[in-house]
């Protein structure tokens, strides 16, 4: 959208627009357009990322995408959760708008949806894996999604009549296997859109059997912030409930049975039982034990011995996630390998979009936590890589700051079709050209869930340097200055040579708000 035109000046540049490429372009040669997307895949887990474990865990075929296209360096989310970070994406509007503020909420499959649009202009339309967003999907030819959160281990899929099915297998593959039956199924007189969607590597970080162990060899390195005592920020930080040392779940999550342990009593939180192992058939369970029994023995009879220090407990937890969490990476990295070997196979690579992102990022024992909310770096950033053969320069890095309110108008920009009005984000393609471009200088940020993980409200304006952090109950303002604490260790907001900045970020943040049409503070909310 270009906001230096009046509105009918742009309404007819729109409609001349359209009629040009109604009239020029055979739909056939508009592009395909395949969204690979998974939950909580944080991007320090993406090696073409670079950081710390890139050199333990690669993701190769993730890594092709940014070989071969462009990786968008500094991509967020508008509000760090996922049912509302899907609305977003298929409205192109912030969560205030799109009316999904919080998981939970059910999204209102009346309103536009760049599905829609697609399917109307000309696209077939498919969305497979997690969904999320309590209504069925609309706008799709075809859907197969998952109930809620759905399952690592033989899931269900619901099905467009309605029924539930379940299938044998680990999630990934499955997904995989249906978003490539579908492309083979597909009406081939049409571009398609296929959105496929993973569950992993959400909690509880179930890996695929063939991937267990995977990373036991290598030595995963330690955030430097695992023993964070989140002092010099705002207090809530002390009372969330997402620290590996606190509320990493000893059978849930760190998957220590209940039925394993004889007459050792592990320590708190110990609340949920194991209910992904349930799901497993007995042979699955079978690899699945011997494969988990006997490290579980050998660090039972460690901490039975009482020679594991509290830091030791929370070293080994640590790893136990972050294995657990790599190896479901794994699979996600082979399923984007086999999507992008289908394109090749059948000649489609060279007028498809690959896209390669994630619902938010995820906390891997920074600040010694698991989990996301947070508009902390960790949970704040978004995976974005995109190939286009015949737009994008291979290997690009673009810079600037963009949001997941990006991508419908991306989508459609592609597919030559007109963006509504109320779309409040903008088309990507402009950065991926060469030569200077006007874009934002800053991101709006909103979290309004309530509940889990304790993590209170919070909003904020991030730019290229800082970041305004607000917290309505409270009243309380917190300030990072990126440059000089890029791991957000202390608020700078008292400090007297930060004034001039704190006041101009605030009256930023007021602007954003103004121009996103922010509904005003519920502070009687925590
Ligand atoms: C589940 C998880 C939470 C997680 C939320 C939100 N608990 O409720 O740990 O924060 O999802 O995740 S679990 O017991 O179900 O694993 S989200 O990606 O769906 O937003
Ligand atoms: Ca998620």
């Amino acid at each position: 959208m270009n906001h230096s035109l009046a509105r009918p000046t742009r309404r007819i540049l729109t409609l001349s627009l359209l009629a040009m490429l109604f009239s020029t372009a055979a739909p056939a040669e508009r592009p395909n357009i395949l969204f690979l997307f998974s939950d909580d895949h944080a991007i320090k887990s993406i090696s073409a990322y670079g950081g710390s474990l890139a050199a333990v865990a690669p993701t190769p075929n993730i890594d092709r995408i940014a070989r071969e296209g462009a990786i968008f360096t500094n991509s967020f989310c508008a509000n760090s959760i996922c049912g509302p970070s899907r609305a977003t994406i298929l409205t192109g509007k912030h969560s205030h708008k799109n009316g999904f503020m919080r998981n939970g909420n059910t999204f209102d499959p009346n309103q536009w949806t760049v599905a829609k649009s697609l399917q109307k202009g000309g696209y077939n339309t498919a969305v497979i894996g997690k969904w999320h967003l309590k209504t069925n999907p609309v706008g799709f030819d075809h859907w197969e999604v998952f109930p809620g959160q759905g399952s690592y281990y033989n899931p269900v899929f619901i099905q467009m009549d309605g029924s539930k099915q379940r299938f044998e297998g680990y999630a990934t593959d499955l997904t995989t296997k249906k978003a490539i039956n579908w492309l083979d199924d597909r009406d081939k007189s049409k571009p398609f859109f296929l959105m496929c969607q993973h569950k992993a590597p959400h909690r509880t970080f179930a890996p695929a059997i063939r991937h267990l162990g995977s990373f036991d060899e290598v030595e995963i390195p330690e955030p430097e912030t695992l023993f964070d005592n989140y002092y010099n920020r705002h207090s809530s930080l002390a009372s969330n409930e997402m620290e590996i040392d606190r509320h990493f779940d000893w059978a849930y999550d760190a998957k220590i049975r209940k039925d394993e342990r004889g007459d050792i009593r592990l320590p708190k939180p110990d609340r949920y039982g194991t209910p992904e192992y349930n799901r497993m058939t007995a042979a699955q369970k079978e690899q699945w034990d011997n494969y988990f029994s006997p490290h579980n023995q050998r660090f039972l009879k460690d901490y039975a011995s009482g020679g594991m220090s509290d830091e030791d407990i929370v070293r080994w937890k640590y790893r136990r996630y972050m294995r657990n969490y790599l190896s479901t990476v794994k699979a996600v990295d082979e399923s984007v390998g086999q999507m992008l070997d289908y394109l090749d196979a059948n000649g489609l690579t060279e007028n498809t979009i690959v896209i390669y992102s994630s619902d938010q990022g995820f906390f891997l024992g920074e600040h010694g936590w698991y989990d996301k909310r947070w508009m902390f770096e960790e949970s704040f950033r978004m995976p974005f890589l995109i190939r286009w053969p015949d737009r994008v320069q291979p290997g690009s890095r673009p810079a600037q700051l963009i949001q997941n309110i990006d991508y419908a108008p991306t989508f459609l920009h592609a597919a030559g079709l007109p963006t509504p009005e109320e779309v409040q984000g903008k088309s990507l393609l402009p950065l991926l050209e060469t030569g200077p471009k006007a874009w934002r200088q800053s991101l709006y940020y909103a979290y309004y869930e309530l509940g889990e993980h304790a993590v209170p409200q919070h909003f904020g304006v991030r730019t290229d340097t800082h970041k305004l952090i607000y917290f309505p109950k409270s009243e309380d303002w917190n300030l990072y200055d990126l440059t000089e604490d890029p791991q957000e260790m202390k608020s700078v907001h008292a400090a007297e040579e930060y004034q001039v900045i704190l006041s101009a970020l605030k009256t930023e943040f007021r602007h954003l708000r103004e121009k996103y049409e922010a509904p005003p503070f519920d502070s009687s909310r925590r």
